[in-house]
């Protein structure tokens, strides 16, 4: 591929979803976010396509192609739709993608749904949009492909003999070895996966837990090459395997928030929440967020410090999220009567411990509550980057925000050395950060936020897309700075007994 090839987007989603509108008719909604705005500059300058779902059925697919026509023109790219049955709906979206990948990748075995017609309805979806690519695409065209909805695609590009470029990027952590085997469909979805010319993960730990699995799963795989991409070679097929953190568009997030709007909500926050700090949590409903662990370690925090009590607020906002997932609503349940809990045992005349949201926030109002937090609390039991934890650094415009970081995140990979870092299980440890983070002089706050800053700012979304397609390219990347793998560093001396027994 060179710089200017045509390049085809995949995803689920398409960047405009559809709905009807109570008169019959059809209403466009905008979709936003890091990768929207990272992608859709170079889909205008190489004549790109984005190829996704946008929000109706197969039969309804006809009568919206002349308005996703209509849209392309205004969006200066070319948006062509796949439609998916309520029945598909089911099985490929809540059922494969998140009743069976989702939980699985996320290491939580257990909630899986191996159901079989989950993984056919998966299989004839991927099908169905490796032909609408197949159809929208030439053969010197480059295909990138987001996400674990679709890691059938290029597989099913060579089956229907449209054999292309392509590449795919996981959003989502890749598992250890032991758990990729439980899934019954291991062999098959690990080729797919190998028909990619290139396969983007977000950290090194990801990659390793990929070629793991080849290197077990698959005959005679060799792996060549170091850095941020390496080549497995099965085979004949020689296929890049990638670390490249994601991450967002620092510059507008840093302007945004110094907006006047946002400034005074800024302000009125502040005003709500006289002379105490907001430790910050924004998650969607997920149980890989791990909320209810970060509510019981902020619970222990005013237990264990009593003078936190009425000088911090906890602003958690639940973002609802599949909601038709038994799973989700168990999660949810669990996470209010924990809430109700704390609010019982410590509000009193002029405090409320948690102020707990269910719901979304506009952007200004996103951004305010990044800038007014004193503490960004991040207790992910796994997360592919955690985009949040970036979002609220590029917007501590003050400098003195402080970041609280899963070891379970994907951005620790990054941000290892000036977040602070917690095990979310070990709840004394997480109790233990909060009272640090709001305790922390102003001095080490602010140099902490300054070095994050300036990592995010360096390896933005745009960073990010130059350097996947760059590596498409087969170009050379220079030094990688964020393969490391974290893992908790033993106390000082801590296994020395160990060492000196005989
Ligand atoms: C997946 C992976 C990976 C949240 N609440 C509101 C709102 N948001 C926006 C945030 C942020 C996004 O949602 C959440 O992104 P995360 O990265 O934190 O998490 P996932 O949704 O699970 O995303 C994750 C990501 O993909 C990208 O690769 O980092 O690990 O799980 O952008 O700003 N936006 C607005 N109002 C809200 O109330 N406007």
């Amino acid at each position: 591929m060179t710089g200017s090839e045509r390049l085809i987007v995949a995803s689920n989603r398409l960047p405009v979803i559809l709905s009807r509108s109570p008169e019959g008719g059809w209403t466009f909604n905008r979709g936003s976010g890091g990768l929207i705005t990272a992608l859709e500059p170079v889909l205008r300058e190489r004549e790109g396509t984005w190829i996704g779902w946008p929000g109706v059925g197969g039969d309804e697919l006809e009568e919206v192609e002349s308005l996703l026509d209509r849209e392309s023109g205004r969006l200066g790219y070319r948006v062509r739709g796949v439609g998916l049955t309520p029945r598909e709906e089911e099985d490929f979206y809540l059922g494969f993608s998140n009743q069976v990948v989702w939980p699985l990748f996320h290491d939580f075995q257990t909630q899986c749904n191996f159901d079989p017609s989950f993984w056919q309805a998966y299989r004839d979806v991927n099908r169905r949009f490796a032909k609408v690519i197949g159809e929208n695409s030439a053969p010197g065209d480059f295909i990138w492909v987001q996400d674990y909805h679709l890691m059938s695609v290029a597989e099913e590009l060579v089956q229907a003999d449209s054999p292309r470029r392509t590449g795919f990027f996981l959003h989502i952590p890749f598992p250890p070895l032991d758990l990729f085997v439980k899934l019954p469909w291991r062999f098959t979805l690990l080729r797919s996966l190998l028909h990619y010319d290139l396969i983007g993960f977000q950290t090194g730990r990801d990659r390793r837990n990929f070629i793991e699995c080849v290197r077990t799963l698959a005959p005679n795989v060799q792996v060549e090459g170091e850095g941020r991409v390496v080549e497995v070679i099965v085979g004949k097929r020689r296929v890049k395997v990638g670390a490249f953190p994601i991450s967002i568009d620092f510059d507008e997030f840093a302007q945004s928030a110094a907006s006047n709007p946002v400034s005074e909500r800024v302000a009125r926050l502040w005003s709500e929440f006289p002379g105490r700090q907001i430790i910050l949590g924004v998650d969607r409903l997920d149980y890989s967020k791990g909320i209810p662990h970060k509510l019981q370690g902020f619970r222990l925090a005013l237990q264990r410090y009593p003078a936190l009590q009425e000088r911090v607020s906890l602003v958690q906002l639940v973002v609802p999220s599949r909601e038709d997932i038994p799973e989700y609503y168990d999660i949810r349940r669990e996470i209010e009567r924990l809430v109700g809990q704390i609010s019982g045992e410590f509000t009193r005349p002029g405090w409320v411990p948690i102020h707990y949201q269910y719901g979304s926030w506009d952007r200004p109002e996103l951004l305010a509550h990044y800038r007014a937090a004193a503490v960004n609390l991040v207790t992910s039991l796994k997360d592919g980057m955690n985009l949040v934890a970036k979002e609220f650094s590029a917007a501590s415009l003050e400098g003195s925000g402080v970041l609280i970081l899963s070891e379970y995140a994907g951005a620790t990979a990054q941000l290892q050395e000036d977040a602070i870092l917690v095990n979310p299980y070990d709840v004394e440890e997480v109790a233990d950060a909060i009272h640090r983070a709001c305790t922390m002089e102003e001095e080490e706050r602010k140099e902490r936020m300054g070095r994050i800053r300036e990592k995010i700012r360096r390896e933005d979304i745009f960073w990010w897309v130059d350097t996947f397609l760059k590596a498409a390219r087969g170009e050379d990347l220079g030094e990688s700075s964020t393969l490391e793998i974290y893992q908790p560093p033993a106390p000082p001396g801590f296994f020395d007994s160990v060492a000196t027994e005989s």
